[in-house]
């Protein structure tokens, strides 16, 4: 019905897409009494189960959570007839849920939206379609799919072909006949791995092109699964719940078993488990640790590699089978029925486009480097343009004229994946950077529809007309986005969810990968905090609440909640001796940091007594001499020793390639100021004077340390400047302690919750020095003269009381005319930067601290 009109028509919001999003849009802003017209390009609804129609076609997540739940009358109503529903039964079930709803006569089918213009003095949206109607609407949101927009076929020659040509992601209503035909499929995602095994049931000669081998593990499809048949109906309403706070969108228990260090029985055994369940979440939750941990996801990928080489027969088949270049879950993992087993039918032939790439498609059929194909039919299941390809094809321009092609061109850039600046009231489901492909799409979905209805009912209670994000709240978004990526193995990977499956695509990780449940709390946060990071205007109204919603990187944040959960007492409660006691259990569960070529234990002579000291010496040729660095533990002054900050030893001297010695201070309260600045002072005479013993290049020197350490570190410095030596190249000042003031900024924003508090810090002050010497340039280096000092690496962390004195200590030192390298770990706390092998995002951090040092010394 694509009538031209000379009048737009008017609409509160449009819709595009009716598919699962675009129906349950239609649904909620109905209930808000709202106008609404759902266009789309398809001849029904649908959505993507209207056009992927291919044969084997089902969706991967059981149709026991792969299905609404906002209405409990619809859920009653329609039972699943499979563990895992075929295409044309999830198209039935929506077209059910559009009838049952009564949702057909605000939605207009085959209408392609060709551009959209926002209106500034009206604030509104027009939008164009392909059959020349102007459509005027206050709200416009995308329900368009992350995987709608097919990839366009990259192949030379690829329009030449005289046979019949399908996509699987527009496959023909009528179906494909392939019997008694050579048929070609080029891709083996999840569309080739799900189509292959049925059409080589009709193909009189199948060819599977594949450039890259994709992990897949069996469906094992069949009825529901039973456990959550049963789980459902003892309480549904908890059951859809669990999944509306779960990692995926689908309650699983999450494990807590470590693939590195679980024993090879168990690993056995919950691999299997996970092979035989068949089902997506459970194979990417066979250790808690196999989505960041690169030895851990060997041992599931090797796993899943054996099992392909025991099903196909041929060995050389087999082995091109095996995916090697991506970690496991990398990339979407398939789940399958009898995919590698039709690799040992005699009709059918792998190419492998590693070894024979394609040269071009000719009429006749394919041409290799090695070989010429002929083939009838040729089936391209090469995937799609993910998650923008679909939005940026709708030509949306905004407040100033600017495309969203033009505002993403170097990648997607949203605030929540729901909206982005310069584009008010313009709204996207499960857009870049939501959850949304990595989760069971319908859970996401609702979660979105609820937060957009739920936005735009309180803009009608308020009386506002527009929203919009602001760029600080975009910008803080999408840094967290990367951020949770970042600590993962999917930026490896050469995947779609990195834009990199299209050619000149930028590559940037798509979705938000911190989870369904995270994800749902920080939308609901944004909401409650009278929507955060949003411009929202109305007559003679401009209110707009500034801020960032996540700014903490996601490990660091996992590890408060791990320890806010395991309940330890405030250490500022506990004596001394207790502290230390508590401290010694929780080291040792850590990882031990990274191996270095010899660890020894010494003493040296303190000025009253011994000093303990372990020496760190990097692998390569033990004879070597290498510069020297004095390490000091952090802890207060009061808490600590040679063991307290061993892994972060380990890791600066395998980034520096500097021999590091770690000296253990004496301590308050038994022994209080300034015996632990005198000591350090002491090791730094006494290493210079034995650099060659402890294998150090004489006059290559430096000091370091961390938290109270890098204290003692700075006033050692200051007391060598005084003494005249030794001479010391440079100062690493990890988050230190360098003035007893506890009012700046920093104190007031960090001083709770961040594991080192307010209370904490004044609790180590007390047991270390009294007040009146609290001033003291050996307590408070920022107040010593700070001229001709060596040069210095200071880092500061985000939360950290600490920070603002880092950054005085920093300022001062350069006013001073000292060089400085200040490292701001963006995100972190002031103990997260050490936890070596447990905060990921701390690695970066700890590789520039690694450089600074290396860069005290000359070049070798
Ligand atoms: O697409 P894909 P898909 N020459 O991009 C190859 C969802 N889905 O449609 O990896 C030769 O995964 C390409 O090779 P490479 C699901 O989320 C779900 O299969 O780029 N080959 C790859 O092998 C899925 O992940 C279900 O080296 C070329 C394949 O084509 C997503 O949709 C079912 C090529 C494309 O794989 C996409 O899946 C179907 C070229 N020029 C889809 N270009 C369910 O089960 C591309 N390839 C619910």
């Amino acid at each position: 019905m694509n009538k031209p009109a000379s009048v737009p028509e008017q609409f509160d919001a449009v819709v595009v897409g009716a598919g699962f999003s675009g129906l349950y849009m239609l649904y909620r802003l109905r209930q808000l009494g709202l106008s609404v017209k759902v266009l789309d390009s398809a001849g029904d609804v649908g959505g993507t189960w209207y056009w992927n129609r291919y044969p084997g076609a089902r969706c991967d997540i059981p149709t026991t959570d792969y299905t609404y739940s906002f209405d409990p009358e619809l859920e009653k109503e329609w039972t699943w007839s499979e563990k895992y529903a075929t295409q044309p039964e999830i198209l039935e079930y929506l077209r059910f849920a559009a009838d049952r709803l009564g949702l057909r006569p605000d939605i207009e089918f085959s209408v392609t939206v060709t551009s959209a213009r926002w209106d500034e003095p009206e604030k509104r949206w027009t939008i164009t379609t392909d059959g020349g109607q102007e459509i005027r609407c206050r709200y416009y949101i995308m329900a368009t799919g992350c995987l709608s927009m097919p990839k366009s076929p990259d192949i030379e020659g690829a329009g030449r072909f005289a046979g019949r040509v399908y996509l699987t992601s527009r496959w023909p209503h009528e179906g494909a006949d392939f019997t008694g035909q050579r048929v070609a499929v080029i891709g083996t995602g999840s569309s080739g791995i799900q189509s292959i095994p049925l059409i080589a049931r009709q193909a009189r000669r199948l060819t599977v092109f594949q450039r890259t081998p994709n992990f897949s593990i069996p469906a094992h499809n069949g009825p529901a699964p039973a456990d959550r048949l049963e789980r459902l109906a003892e309480d549904r309403d908890e059951y859809r719940d669990a999944a509306r706070w779960s990692r995926g969108g689908v309650p699983i228990d999450p494990t807590d078993i470590l693939g590195g260090t679980a024993s090879e029985a168990v690993r056995r055994e919950r691999f299997e488990a996970a092979w035989e369940q068949g089902e997506l979440f459970g194979i990417l939750n066979v250790f808690a640790d196999q989505g960041v941990n690169p030895a851990a996801n060997d041992i599931v990928a090797e796993m899943i590699r054996e099992k392909i080489r025991s099903i196909v027969t041929d060995p050389g088949i087999a082995e091109a089978l095996c995916p090697k270049d991506h970690y496991f879950g990398t990339k979407r993992p398939c789940l399958d029925t009898g995919y590698f087993e039709t690799y040992d039918l005699p009709h059918v032939q792998l190419v492998d486009l590693r070894k024979q790439p394609i040269v071009s498609i000719t009429e006749e059929g394919i041409e290799t480097a090695d070989e010429s194909f002929g083939f009838d039919a040729i089936v391209y299941a090469t995937g799609f343009d993910a998650m923008t390809g679909a939005l940026v094809a709708a030509d949306a321009a905004g407040r100033d004229g600017v495309s969203l092609k033009e505002k993403w061109a170097a990648g997607p850039s949203t605030y929540l994946g729901l909206m982005t600046t310069g584009f008010p009231n313009f709204f996207m489901l499960t857009g870049p950077g939501s959850p949304s492909v990595l989760s069971n799409m319908t859970v996401s979905i609702e979660q979105h529809v609820d937060w957009v209805a739920g936005c735009l009912e309180n803009m009608r209670d308020e009386g506002l007309e527009t929203i919009e994000p602001t760029a600080l709240a975009e910008a803080g978004w999408n840094q967290h986005v990367q951020d949770c990526a970042a600590i993962t193995l999917h930026p490896t990977a050469n995947s779609w969810y990195m834009g990199a499956n299209v050619p000149g695509k930028p590559r940037v990780f798509l979705p938000y990968i911190g989870g369904v449940n995270a994800y749902r709390q920080a939308c609901d946060e944004v909401a409650a905090q009278g929507y955060l990071g949003f411009r929202l205007t109305g007559p003679g109204e401009d209110r707009c609440r500034d801020g960032v919603i996540r700014r903490m990187q996601p490990d660091v944040a996992m590890v408060l909640e791990f320890m806010a959960a395991a309940g330890m007492p405030p250490l500022e409660t506990l004596s001394a001796a207790d502290a230390r006691a508590l401290l010694a259990v929780t080291a040792e569960a850590r990882p031990p940091g990274p191996e270095v070529g010899e660890v020894t234990d010494g003493v040296i002579p303190g000025p009253s007594g011994h000093l303990p000291y372990r020496l760190y010496r990097p692998a390569g040729p033990s004879e070597g001499l290498r510069p020297l660095v004095m390490y000091f533990h952090g802890g207060g002054w009061v808490l600590g020793n040679l063991d307290s900050d061993d892994p972060l030893c380990r890791d600066l001297c395998a980034r520096s390639g500097a021999v590091v010695v770690s000296v253990n201070y004496r301590h308050a309260p038994e022994v209080r100021f300034p015996a632990a600045a005198l000591d350090a002072f002491a090791a730094v005479q006494w290493a210079d004077a034995n650099a060659i013993e402890l294998g150090g290049i004489p006059g290559q020197l430096a000091v370091a340390g961390w938290s109270a350490g890098a204290n003692v570190a700075a006033v050692a410095c200051q007391l060598a400047r005084g003494a005249e030596g030794p001479h010391i190249s440079g100062q690493l000042l990890v988050c230190p302690v360098v003035d007893s003031d506890m009012t700046r900024p920093s104190y007031t924003e960090n001083g709770d919750g961040y594991i080192l508090t307010t209370a904490l810090m004044r609790w180590f002050w007390d047991h270390y020095a009294d007040p009146a010497d609290r001033g003291d340039p050996r307590a408070a280096p920022l107040h010593g003269n700070l001229e001709g000092l060596p040069e210095a690496c200071i880092v500061t962390a985000d939360f950290d009381p600490l920070r603002d004195e880092g950054v005085a200590y920093a300022r001062a030192l350069e006013a001073a005319g000292v060089p400085v390298r200040l490292v701001r770990a963006r995100g972190h706390t002031h103990t997260s930067v050490t936890m070596v092998g447990v905060v990921i995002s701390g690695a970066p951090v700890r590789a520039e601290i690694g450089e600074a040092l290396g860069d005290f010394f000359p070049a070798p």
